[in-house]
């Protein structure tokens, strides 16, 4: 099939198409009968029925948002298939096809997905328009990692999901964050720690922003981070943020040759995020704390320029789209594209006829 020979480069990845989320917010509402943007268990099976099985276990409900029955939201739903079309593309092209995707149009199945321009395209270029980025959880063991995850998409006070999410820890949390007042997808990895002296694998070092954890309450617990810190990322291109997890508990003097505070300075990074699992739901905190880094991060790298602005700017078109629906919503324009081409057009002859104007101004200041 023509979804095999989809190139993606070492660099890009692969995020839905806006057709492609189109598709899966149409399914969606058919299913979801009630309009309570969530579904139900009967939902769920239903909306998946023509799939030889369902695309996602149980455990999905520890991933991604749900409502307070511990039901998959439409948000939890979107930030589901973003990650597996981030992970596992044929995967997502299978189950399009289950759910009919193209079935009314002569196309293939690609149109529902975008492969995202390589990173060091968007570093060059200081731009990026991609909507999914992964931000990778690292840490000693104990540190507090796995409930730091949790806590992007669930509430402290949500004892009932998280006496569900003990019994299948999964390694990643997806929920939608704004950023710079766009809607981007954030997956956090948990990434598990084996053994202290074990080398973090190549993928585990790969992602868009590291947050390196560590426990406060544990004198052994920097030391591991501050060794990552210096073997992976003090040379790369990854923006990094520490988080001082557990501060509800009283604060040990670390083992190591730097306390945490100078050791961030040393290295120019944000001083340690102070976090800890019993404060109130604040996915924003996360938001502005990772915007942070990126900040930082481009502002002492060698680029020496405030990339994280140009990097997370939308392209132009996106800017347009946006532009127009804003005015749409408040009645200044209208839907209809001839009144845009009407609009352009006359935009266009005013132009031709300013450039004419100023023309023969020219030339009749050349004669005179
Ligand atoms: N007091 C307090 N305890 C916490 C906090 N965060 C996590 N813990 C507890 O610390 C222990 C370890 O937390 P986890 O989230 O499992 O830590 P982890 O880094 O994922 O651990 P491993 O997966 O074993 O490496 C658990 O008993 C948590 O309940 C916190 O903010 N405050
Ligand atoms: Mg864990």
């Amino acid at each position: 099939m023509s979804f095999f020979s989809l190139k993606v480069p070492s660099g890009s990845t692969t995020e839905l198409s806006h057709r492609g989320q189109q598709f899966l917010t149409h399914i969606f509402e058919r299913y979801d009968k009630d309009r309570d943007k969530a579904l139900s268990p009967m939902e769920f099976d239903e909306l998946f029925s023509t799939c030889p099985t369902p695309a996602w276990g149980p455990d999905v409900s520890a991933m991604v948002p749900t409502n307070d029955k511990g039901w998959i939201t439409y948000q939890g739903y979107m930030c589901q298939w973003a990650l597996m079309t981030l992970v596992d593309l044929p995967r997502t092209f299978e189950y399009l096809a289950y759910l009919g995707y193209n079935i009314y149009e002569n196309e293939n199945q690609t149109t529902a997905v975008q492969v995202t321009r390589e990173k060091k395209l968007d570093l060059a270029k200081k731009q990026s328009s991609r909507n999914v980025y992964q931000c990778h959880v690292i840490g000693p063991t104990g540190a507090g990692k796995s409930s730091f995850c949790r806590s992007f998409i669930k509430s402290s006070l949500d004892s009932k999901n998280i006496l569900v999410d003990k019994t299948g820890t999964p390694n990643c949390t997806v929920n939608v964050v704004q950023v710079y007042g766009q809607e981007k997808i954030m997956v956090l990895r948990d990434i598990n720690v084996r053994n202290v002296s074990d080398p973090l694998l190549p993928h585990e070092v790969q992602c868009d922003v590291a947050c390196l954890i560590y426990d406060i309450n544990n004198e052994k617990s920097f030391e591991y981070i501050a060794r990552i810190y210096i073997k992976y990322f003090a040379e790369s291109k990854i923006p990094v943020l520490i988080v001082a997890c557990k501060d509800d508990l009283e604060e040990v003097r670390q083992d190591y040759l730097l306390q945490p505070a100078t050791f961030c300075q040393k290295y120019k990074i944000l001083p340690p995020q102070r976090f800890n699992i019993r404060g109130p739901l604040k996915k924003e905190v996360f938001v502005n704390r990772f915007q942070a880094a990126w900040i930082l991060f481009y502002k002492h790298s060698p680029l020496r320029r405030m990339v994280h602005m140009l990097l997370l700017r939308p392209q132009p078109t996106e800017w347009l789209n946006h532009f127009c629906r804003n005015f749409r919503e408040i009645g200044v324009i209208t839907s209809d594209s001839t009144v845009w081409w009407k609009a352009g057009l006359s935009l266009a002859a005013v132009t031709a006829l300013g450039l004419l104007v100023a023309k023969v101004l020219h030339t009749s200041d050349k004669v005179r």
